[in-house]
């Protein structure tokens, strides 16, 4: 649709199928993440499969500076941002509240709010100028039921939620549109950087049922970003069949 997407975490996941969603569909994509052969090889990739426009910009969300600098150097032709996908964001550690490692607790909260704050904050004067945007946030069911050992990133995630419905509020006078978008079990990277990098632990939250694939959820978000200029989905909570919430499985269910 030759429009310009903006992706946080599009090294993997959800955003990287973001990025191969909307590409496929003729936009052009800023790709952004830490991993920056991650984000090369994807760039050519994309180019190449989709013949689209692609700008890699690799920083880490959850440094304001550098946030800030990213996109106050994007070059003219990449700043007509028509969406943002707030997408950049992880688990650390699944631990009792009082035993939780507190420099998990940092970075789940520096990333997964912070981040998503000081990203939304740069780009947005490039959407008011133009009165026009569509934010689309990544929260997830964490941030809609709290589950044992799920503290912080519980937390988190429903701060995604509230900033969500606080973003729609002050942003409609300049005519942008926010989409929150809450998964339940997505099988990505999600579980092994949650574990840090125990294979075991991190296939154990999949057995036993048909989990999300990133795709799953990037049709999804296409979806929100297509429709009539007048319409806007605010909130959308999609789980695997099996599962009915944050907390209920029915695990022997493909
Ligand atoms: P992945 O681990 O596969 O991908 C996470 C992405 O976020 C990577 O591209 C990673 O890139 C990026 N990222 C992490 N930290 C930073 C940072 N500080 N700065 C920039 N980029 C960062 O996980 P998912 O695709 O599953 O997760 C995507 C989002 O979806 C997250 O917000 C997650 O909380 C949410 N979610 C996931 C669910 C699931 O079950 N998988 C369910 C519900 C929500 P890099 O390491 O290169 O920086
Ligand atoms: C990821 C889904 O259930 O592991 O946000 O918290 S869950």
């Amino acid at each position: 649709m030759n429009r310009t997407v903006f992706i946080s975490g599009a090294t993997s996941g959800i955003g990287k199928a973001c990025a191969e969603k909307f590409a496929s569909n003729g936009d052009n994509i800023i790709i952004n993440g830490r991993r920056k052969d991650r984000l090369s090889e994807f760039k050519d990739s994309l180019q190449n499969n989709f013949k689209v426009k692609v700008f890699e910009s690799v920083f880490d969300v959850q440094k304001k500076d550098e946030v800030f600098a990213a996109i106050k150097n994007l070059p003219e032709e990449w700043q007509a941002i028509d969406i943002l996908i707030n997408n950049a964001g992880l688990a650390l550690g699944r631990d009792y509240f009082d035993e939780a490692d507190l420099d998990d607790w940092d970075t789940m909260m520096q990333t997964n709010v912070n981040g998503l704050l000081y990203v939304s904050r740069a780009i947005l004067p490039l959407m008011t100028k133009r009165n026009s945007g569509h934010i689309i946030n990544l929260g997830s069911v964490a941030g809609k039921e709290m589950y044992e050992k799920g503290n912080v990133y519980c937390a988190s995630k429903a701060a995604v939620d509230a900033i969500s419905k606080t973003m729609r509020i002050d942003l409609l006078q300049h005519r942008i549109k926010v989409t929150a978008i809450h998964p339940g079990a997505v099988q990505t990277e999600f579980a092994m950087v949650r574990f840090k990098g125990d294979a075991n632990k991190a296939a154990d939250t999949y057995k036993g049922f048909k989990p999300l694939s990133g795709m799953d959820i990037a049709e999804i978000i296409y979806y929100t970003a297509s429709l009539p200029p007048h319409v806007c989905i605010n909130d959308i909570v999609i789980t695997p069949l099996a599962q009915a919430n944050a907390i209920y499985f029915k695990k022997d269910m493909q």
